[in-house]
């Protein structure tokens, strides 16, 4: 059996649940609350260090990261395969996977200028320190610390933006030869980027592709009428937690698509 420790909008606990849900495969589900940090917990942190999530549990044998537990379930589990079988073909589509982690950061980038910025802020100092102050990771907690303090203004937002532009401007370009990334076969390559798309439109981002890449919108749109994208996303997002989403984010959306446009006119 196949225990997931998991988040309900944790994008990369998504990513995990959309593999398992192609596959057809079960899983023991292990909730953990990032919002009360239920990732800190000293038993938590036996299974991952880096006090986030996913983890898997396999037969007793432990895994991290969801790029690394996509593959392994796609290897271990039945179901059809979510990678080619040749060598290159593999090869292709880890070269999409190999990114996940630098959109994701873009991606926390984004969210925490967003979101959390605007749960965090209102609270005393003293108390925003503290939750700054529980990262394990010295970088991840700098980070957190400038984006809460600066929003917008913060020259991280544009940098994720400007990682944005790259990643659509590749996938249009990929998408010539679609419907899927790497040609004619959904793959591992799909599955690691729709979470996080799905995050942006949370986040009242989806302009950026919509206005100006659209073969990435059809491409989304594609993901989002697959079974999966209901099962292993939208059923695991509580109402509340959209709603909280889209009222902050909203106001914002008009700067963050200009933004966006000026990045773009320079990359
Ligand atoms: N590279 C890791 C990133 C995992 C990660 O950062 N997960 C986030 C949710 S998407 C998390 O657990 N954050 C909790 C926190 O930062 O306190 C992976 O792909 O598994």
């Amino acid at each position: 059996m196949l225990t997931l420790y998991h988040g309900a909008t944790a994008v990369c606990a998504a990513k995990v649940r959309v593999t398992l849900a192609e596959k057809g495969a079960d899983y023991d589900s292990r909730p953990v609350n990032l919002q009360t940090g239920e990732q800190f917990d000293p038993a938590y942190m036996k299974l991952n260090p880096n006090a986030v999530v996913p983890t898997i549990v396999h037969d007793g044998k432990v895994l991290i990261e969801s790029t690394v537990i996509n593959e392994y379930i796609d290897d271990v589990t039945p179901g059809p395969a979510l990678r080619p079988a040749d060598a290159y073909g593999q090869a292709r589509v880890r070269l999409w996977t190999k990114r996940e982690d630098t959109i994701h950061d873009a991606i926390n980038t984004m969210t925490a200028a967003i979101l959390f910025r605007a749960e965090l802020l209102p609270k005393p100092p003293e108390e925003r320190r503290k939750r700054y102050e529980k990262m394990p990771d010295p970088a991840k907690r700098a980070k957190w610390e400038e984006i809460i303090e600066k929003g917008l203004d913060s020259g991280l937002v544009d940098e994720a933006l400007a990682r944005f532009a790259k990643l659509f401007r590749d996938m249009e370009k990929a998408l010539a030869d679609g419907p899927w990334l790497t040609g004619e076969a959904f793959t591992l390559a799909d599955i690691g980027l729709i979470s996080f798309f799905y995050r942006l439109e949370m986040l009242s981002c989806s302009g950026m592709w919509r206005e100006h890449f659209p073969k990435v919108s059809d491409w989304f749109e594609r993901c989002k009428a697959r079974p999966s994208f209901k099962t292993a996303i939208l059923d695991h997002i509580p109402a509340p937690a959209v709603e909280s989403y889209r009222l902050h984010s909203t106001p914002l959306r008009q700067k963050v698509e200009a933004r966006f446009g000026q990045v773009l006119q320079k990359a």
